[in-house]
């Protein structure tokens, strides 16, 4: 959706009900079959797995490329999608599980290695940035559609009291450039249409 939106392209949205178990319907899982969002369907194509999605828009729309203008800003924007999908997002993934599991989080081994990772990671991408105002560069790019939404998630959990009052120092968005970076996307005209219904309430 981000993508669609920084293209300024039309679309349709459906948000499906996890509760309700939606994304493992047998309507979705003939989208999906591997039953997870997101997805898009544009007449009779069908593609999922985020990077494919935006690879596509970005083919399909290219006035304001996703994935740079040049050889190294390509290079660069997919080091960092791929740097998060290898260490942020597993990290991130190992320490919010139990929570969305309404498990209480424990300090064993296991979460204080990801918890370690993340701090590792949250330094890696403010290097990426390298004094510029997108992580790809000078435009948004891939790479900031790609790591904002994980760190948003991240942001999202670690603010809720239980979770704070474990101390894991994990708010991605305290150091000055990630909350300017974060404004600069909060800016982008028609992003909130992207917030999960739940983040608006
Ligand atoms: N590699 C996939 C990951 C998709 C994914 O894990 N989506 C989550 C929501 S962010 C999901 O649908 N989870 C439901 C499930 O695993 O059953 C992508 O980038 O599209």
């Amino acid at each position: 959706m981000l993508a669609l939106i920084v293209k300024g392209v039309e679309f349709e949205d459906q948000c499906l009900q996890f509760d309700k178990r939606e994304h493992k319907s047998q309507a979705f899982l003939k989208i999906n079959p591997r039953g997870r969002v997101p997805a898009l369907v544009d007449g009779d194509l069908i593609v999922y797995e985020s990077h494919a999605i935006i690879g596509y828009i970005d083919k399909k729309f290219p006035e304001t490329p996703l994935f740079g203008k040049t050889p190294a800003e390509t290079a660069r924007i997919l080091r960092i999608i791929s740097e998060h999908d290898s260490y942020a997002y597993p990290a991130g993934t190992a320490v919010l599980r139990p929570i969305f599991q309404g498990k209480t989080l424990e300090k064993n081994e296991e979460t204080t290695e990801a918890v370690k990772t993340l701090h590792a990671e949250f330094k890696s991408i403010r290097d990426a940035f390298a004094g510029e105002q997108w992580l790809g560069g000078s435009t948004v790019s891939a790479a900031d559609l790609t790591v904002y939404p994980t760190l948003m998630l991240i942001d999202r959990i670690v603010s809720k009291p239980d979770v704070a009052a474990l101390g894991l120092g994990l708010a991605p968005f305290e150091d000055d450039t990630m909350r300017r970076w974060k404004g600069r996307i909060e800016a982008l005209p028609g992003v909130e249409r992207a917030y999960p219904p739940h983040w608006r309430a």
